[in-house]
């Protein structure tokens, strides 16, 4: 039966294109203009993010992956006891699947916002370990984080990694880790977090000279253009990276190079040159900070890995 090897799928909550349009226009008008950083996924986005994790300024991604090569057995000893691993943010599910045979996972739960692109991931997923309880599961996590009686009553081992923290103020992040205690049902976390390191380092890795971080920056437009109606003309926007130090984050936006005018359904903006867009922040963590903010949340039994350069942090924790 054919069917019955297919993933299970569930869908919690189904964009409304309504309330999308809203949160963007609500966005737009705002002084200065924003543009929440989880429009870049879109399908081009999605594939312009893959090749920027493969650019030689992009150390995140490779150097994240060397610390889970390096040190997967030792996490693996420090682990709590848990019945489901709970990818957040799954996409292709390939961070995961690494983990599956050091960390004797059983039950897989991935979560992601797009569960068309989860369906693929678990069905690709689902010959090479046949064994695997999977559960698909499409939630805005970022938003709220219940998860479905499905995911198992059981302990939980959430797994976010990437830096994805980084797209949160301290403050959300704080209670982003709450919610994240809260669902892991007396089990822990294990989340990615990039971390301070010489300016140079950060910028070169969100100004790369091939652009691609230029385009998938510009390309949110192409997203807005389609999903809120807003006439953006892409040629009109400059990608504007930096690390602000006072704020200990990576900042993006879009710098009109002319006085340009945006036009949507029922209304309209002008922009003077030199007017920018707010798309990102990614904020960049010390050690010691990153730790206070997990117990902080209620984390407990802390344990971190980290490059030999200091780059970038893996935190393991009890909830
Ligand atoms: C996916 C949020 C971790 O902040 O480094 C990469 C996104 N933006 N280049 C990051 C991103 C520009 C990325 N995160």
């Amino acid at each position: 039966n054919h069917a019955a090897m297919k993933p299970r799928l569930i869908q919690l909550d189904r964009a409304d294109p309504g309330a999308i349009r809203d949160e963007l226009l609500r966005g737009l008008r705002d002084d200065p203009a924003a543009i929440p950083p989880k429009y870049f996924y879109d399908a081009l986005g999605a594939r312009l993010f893959a090749a920027i994790t493969e650019l030689p300024e992009y150390y995140p991604t490779r150097t994240e992956a060397a610390i889970f090569a390096r040190h997967a057995d030792a996490m693996a000893r420090l682990l709590p006891a848990f019945e489901a691993l709970v990818d957040l943010g799954a996409g292709n599910c390939e961070k995961a699947a690494r983990l599956f045979a050091p960390f004797g996972v059983r039950r897989y739960v991935a979560v992601d916002i797009a569960v068309d692109y989860l369906g693929e991931s678990l069905d690709i997923l689902r010959r090479q370990h046949p064994q695997l309880d999977m559960l698909g599961v499409g939630l805005d996590f970022s938003a709220h984080l219940a998860l479905p009686a499905e995911a198992g009553a059981g302990p939980r081992l959430l797994f976010y990694p990437g830096s994805s923290i980084g797209n949160f103020t301290p403050a959300a992040a704080l209670a982003f880790l709450r919610r994240a205690r809260a669902a892991a049902q007396g089990g822990g976390l294990l989340i990615g977090v990039d971390l301070v390191k010489p300016v140079a380092v950060l910028e070169a890795a969100y100004a790369d000279p091939l652009g691609v971080t230029a385009a998938f920056n510009r390309n949110v437009l192409a997203h807005v253009r389609r999903v809120a109606g807003a006439d953006f003309s892409l040629a009109d926007w400059g990608h504007v990276a930096f690390y602000n130090a006072g704020e200990s984050r990576i900042e993006m936006h879009l710098e009109a190079v002319r006085d340009v005018a945006v036009r949507w359904p029922g209304g309209e903006r002008r922009f003077a040159a030199g007017e920018r867009i707010h798309t990102e922040n990614s904020y960049k963590w010390r050690v010691a900070d990153f730790a206070a903010l997990l117990v902080e949340a209620g984390f407990r039994d802390l344990h971190h890995w980290t490059d030999d350069k200091g780059w970038f942090g893996v935190f393991l924790a009890r909830a």
